[in-house]
């Protein structure tokens, strides 16, 4: 008797969890590193699941190719930004993702690339690694430190109320969030919660940690650009389109803000000739914000262990609810 197919949308998925799904399903690996959309065209008709990442779009085109067959899509992802909800809806397929196991290592992720970006640490390995360490003077390489500053989480789920509590130990001045509503767990830190125009105004350091939908989409536009400290320095670790990348770009050419660090941008990857690439103060990261050993296999084996749970009828270990 012929078994249920997955499709798996990446390439380089830890074994553990291709062992799971191989253990009840035909398993079909996409075999390029960048897997394209006829690729998974090709290869998604007659799948019951696909195991997918947040550079697939989900969609209803994709969702009738596969056919009736399709029965569950697991997002080796927090964000389902790039899955189409209601189309998921209409065929009756169902979705997990996975929160939680990659809270710590996004929130390590965001912290460091918030210290990188404005203690330099980039520009001053590249002048070291090419000869431009000279004569040190006492402004040389200078940034702005984290100790006594404003810091604002836009975005306080797992991830923000992680990233605020590492944060708290650099023994910054405030800290400011915005929610949907209170977190006790942040409003224990101290943190307030303001709306996003006065965290933008107040903040020194504005972190990103929210999910693309269509409220949240340009977030950071032109007009809260504006409305930044001159040396304020924007972390980015939720998703590319949260910003207007374009006017982030035209502010960062004029020295209006002070810098940024992105781990997400637009589009991913992003091409060699965006002028971000020549910025000195701008620290841009491949999308690695969960990029642990650890964390990885954990959220392939818990991406494998959702796919599985639909076939057994049983409840997924973490499910989108829509
Ligand atoms: C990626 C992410 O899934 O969880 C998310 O929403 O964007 C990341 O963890 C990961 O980079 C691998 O595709």
């Amino acid at each position: 008797m012929s078994r249920p197919k997955v499709l798996v949308a990446m390439k380089l998925v830890p074994e553990i969890a291709i062992d799971l799904l191989r253990k009840r399903f035909d398993v079909e690996v996409c075999d390029s590193i960048q897997v394209t959309r006829a690729e998974i065209m090709k290869k998604v008709p007659g799948k019951f699941a696909i195991f997918c990442s947040p550079w697939n779009k989900i969609d209803e085109e994709l969702i009738k190719t596969a056919g009736p067959s399709l029965k569950v899509v697991g997002t080796f992802s927090v964000g389902y930004d790039h899955v189409d909800l209601n189309a998921l809806k209409k065929y009756g397929i169902r979705l997990g993702n996975t929160p939680d196991v990659l809270t710590e290592a996004v929130a390590e992720t965001t912290v460091g690339l918030l210290i990188a970006t404005t203690r330099r640490f980039f520009e001053a390995n590249h002048a070291v690694k090419t000869g431009g360490w000279k004569d040190v003077t006492p402004v040389w390489m200078c940034g702005r430190g984290i100790k006594n500053s404003v810091v604002g989480i836009v975005g306080c789920g797992n991830i923000g109320t992680s990233t605020a509590k590492k944060l708290k130990t650099f023994e910054i001045s405030q800290l400011l969030y915005t929610s949907r509503t209170e977190k006790p767990a942040v409003k224990a830190l101290g943190g307030k919660l303001v709306a996003i125009d006065e965290l933008v105004e107040q903040s020194d350091f504005i972190i990103l940690s929210i999910a693309l939908n269509k409220d949240t989409k340009f977030i950071i536009n032109k007009e809260r650009i504006a409305k930044m400290k001159s040396h304020a320095v924007l972390v980015n670790i939720g998703r590319g389109e949260l910003i207007d990348q374009d006017a982030l770009i035209e502010a960062l050419q004029e020295k209006r803000i002070g810098g940024a660090g992105l781990d997400v941008m637009t589009p991913e990857p992003l091409p060699l000739d965006s002028p971000l690439m020549k910025m000195d103060n701008v620290v841009l990261l491949p999308h690695i914000g969960s990029a642990s050993i650890e964390t990885r296999t954990e959220m392939a084996i818990l991406t494998a262990k959702n796919i599985i749970a639909v076939l057994d009828n049983t409840a997924m270990p973490k499910e989108v609810q829509f």
